[in-house]
């Protein structure tokens, strides 16, 4: 059953005095499984079911990675952030409805965030559904998966799974990559076709991301609006991370000498810690700048949209003044929020190479006043940062936890970091420093719950080095049942719960005074590193920052699955975490 072929009972016929032989057949589950091997496809995250038990068993036989999860959601996250981790789609496979629409949110997910995944159901009889005649596990689904997807496919012939794999591969990786949905029905499976004409059928996909080189006037345009700045700002975005431009973009910021702010998922693209990052000055930079320059980073609500008083403006809609260049793959980005003064669009690696091109040997460094005017802010904010960092509070608060998990990542700068959660996340990202590209993975575009588990594992297979998740207890709540799964695949996870007792906080009373608890709390105390012991990984409950730190080294030590529950105050955190603005109530208040 693994083999590359099937024999056939039938002898083929004998031509040109050719001695008999029996023809060589193949099937829907060995061209599936032959055509991503042909594209460098070498891990698979899903889980079994029918129709596609077989085929996970088969990958597995034909020495692909199969990593099973206990929700297609999660199955689906780890697909999405292993394509940004890679540049490869992540693939995510799944049974039929039920499992289909588990995996939904992560494929929807994926195209929110750019990320290249390829979201792989099995389906029921196309007759049946489409005659709603009620078969098993009935759905549409490449109806209900195309407006979530870059791209939705389905392959009903054997001899055509060859395109329908280049497709969806294409799809997800070139231009703005995103998420993509290939249906494969039950039938196609065992679907037998001659070997050599299977084989022929499959097409390794050439140059699936093709560059896209910006043209020269768009280039000199963009380099004229940043010499003719007196503030210029550079904003990295997690498209710059995924560019893999990293010795580029370097060289353009220092060599432009101009100031930058990293989008969460681009931190570490340059060191945090470079002299020239603004982070510890953003509420001064964004609306202080004359000339931003966006590179893999959208306008979106992440940016305030570009205008209010984030950028300077007047009201909360005004435009602030700045002028912009944006460099990105999507033509259409450009003037979705503002106006951007100088579009490049191309692929960030040709457009960053033809900026420094077109430079010249020397460019002209931003005024001085400018510089020493963030740098100022930056020991300001820097040392009240490190004021609250000190301090020493019992129980823990987010900054006495965090300043314990800084360390560690300054130690092991390597390490990825998965973050979620509201003020978890939200502390995290501006305490903890990051070092180098493509090491902090997180909530992304929406914001979503739920990515934990799902990205610690894809991290651990695909990154294949130790793994620090930072977690909101609410928010790992939402993959919490995946710790099995680092188990099993012995995953050099650490899981670090920020164990506040609730959603944002845990000290909400019911405002009747009935018996049941708010909807924004848990169980008190609740025991979480015991879920890791259930199944033979490390559980520790750490009350104090010491605690707390040699737990962590010891899980990276080890290497061995660690769930630290560190409790931290109830009352630490507030609504929303930074993101309180957008809360429809606080509006209304406001
Ligand atoms: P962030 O959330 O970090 O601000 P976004 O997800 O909003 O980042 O923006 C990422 C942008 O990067 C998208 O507009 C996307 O089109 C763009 N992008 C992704 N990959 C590339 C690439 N290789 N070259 C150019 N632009 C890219
Ligand atoms: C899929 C709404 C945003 S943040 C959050 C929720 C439920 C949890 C915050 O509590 P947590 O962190 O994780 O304990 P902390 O440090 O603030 O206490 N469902 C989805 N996504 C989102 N974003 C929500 C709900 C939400």
């Amino acid at each position: 059953m693994n083999d590359v072929v099937t024999q056939s009972a039938k002898p083929a016929a004998a031509a040109g005095g050719q001695p008999d032989h029996p023809a060589q057949e193949t099937d829907g589950f060995q061209l599936v499984i032959d055509a991503l091997k042909l594209n460098g496809i070498d891990t698979i995250f899903g889980l079994p079911g029918i129709p596609i038990t077989d085929l996970t068993r088969r990958l597995q036989a034909n020495g692909l990675r199969v990593i099973a999860f206990r929700h297609e959601q999660n199955a689906g996250y780890a697909a999405s952030i292993a394509g940004f981790m890679t540049g490869k789609p992540g693939i995510c496979l799944t049974v039929s409805a039920p499992g289909f629409l588990n995996g939904l949110t992560a494929l929807a997910h994926a195209t929110t965030n750019c990320f290249p995944m390829i979201l792989v159901s099995g389906s029921s009889e196309r007759e049946v559904v489409d005659l709603q005649q009620g078969d098993y596990e009935e759905m549409d689904q490449l109806a209900i998966a195309r407006p979530h997807a870059k791209a939705a496919f389905r392959v009903l012939h054997a001899e055509d799974i060859g395109v329908g794999v280049a497709r969806a591969i294409r799809a997800a990786v070139s231009g703005r990559p995103g998420g993509v949905y290939l249906d494969l029905p039950a039938k196609l499976f065992p679907q037998s076709i001659d070997a050599e004409a299977g084989k022929n059928s499959l097409i390794k996909v050439v140059d699936p991301a093709p560059r896209q080189i910006p043209a020269a006037d768009a280039v000199q345009r963009a380099l004229d609006l940043v010499r003719s700045a007196k503030r210029p700002l550079i904003i990295l975005g997690k498209g710059a991370a995924y560019a893999r431009a990293d010795a580029d973009i370097r060289a353009l910021v220092e060599k432009t000498g101009i100031p930058y702010l990293s989008m969460a998922m681009a931190k570490g693209l340059l060191p945090d810690t470079h002299e020239q990052s603004a982070a510890a000055a953003r509420s001064y930079v964004l609306p202080e700048a004359d000339v931003v320059v966006l590179i893999g980073a959208r306008l979106n609500w992440l940016l305030s949209h570009g205008k209010g008083k984030t950028w300077g403006g007047a009201s909360a809609k005004a435009w602030g003044g700045q002028k912009f260049v944006q460099i990105d793959i999507s033509p259409q980005e450009a003037d979705s929020n503002v106006r951007i003064d100088a579009p490049v669009v191309g692929d960030i690696g040709s457009c960053v190479a033809a900026m420094l091109a077109a430079m010249g040997p020397s460019w002209p460094q931003p005024p001085a006043e400018w510089l020493d005017a963030i740098a100022e802010r930056r020991t300001k904010n820097v040392a009240k940062m490190a004021e609250s960092l000190a301090k020493d509070p019992s129980p823990m608060n987010y900054h006495s936890a965090l300043n314990v998990v800084r360390d560690i990542v300054k130690a092991n700068p390597d390490a990825f970091l998965v973050n979620e959660g509201a003020n978890a996340l939200d502390f995290t990202r501006s305490i903890v420093d990051m070092y180098q590209p493509r090491k902090r993975l997180d909530v992304g575009t929406w914001g979503v719950m739920g990515i934990g588990m799902g990205y610690a594992v894809a991290a651990a297979v695909v990154g294949g080095g130790q793994v620090i998740a930072v977690e909101g207890d609410s928010a790992f709540g939402f993959s919490g049942m995946e710790v099995e799964t680092i188990c099993r695949y012995n995953l050099p996870v650490c899981v670090v719960i920020l164990n506040n007792n609730g959603v944002y906080r845990g000290d909400e009373k019911n405002p009747t005074g009935g018996a049941d608890p708010s909807p924004l709390v848990f169980v008190k105390g609740a025991r979480y590193e015991k879920l890791m012991e259930a199944f033979g990984g490390v559980g520790v409950l750490a009350a104090t920052p010491a605690e707390l730190r040699a737990a962590m080294e010891e899980a990276i030590r080890s290497g061995r699955p660690t769930l630290i529950n560190a409790v931290i105050d109830e009352r630490a955190g507030t609504e929303s975490g930074r993101i309180t603005s957008l809360n429809p109530s606080a509006k209304k208040k406001a």
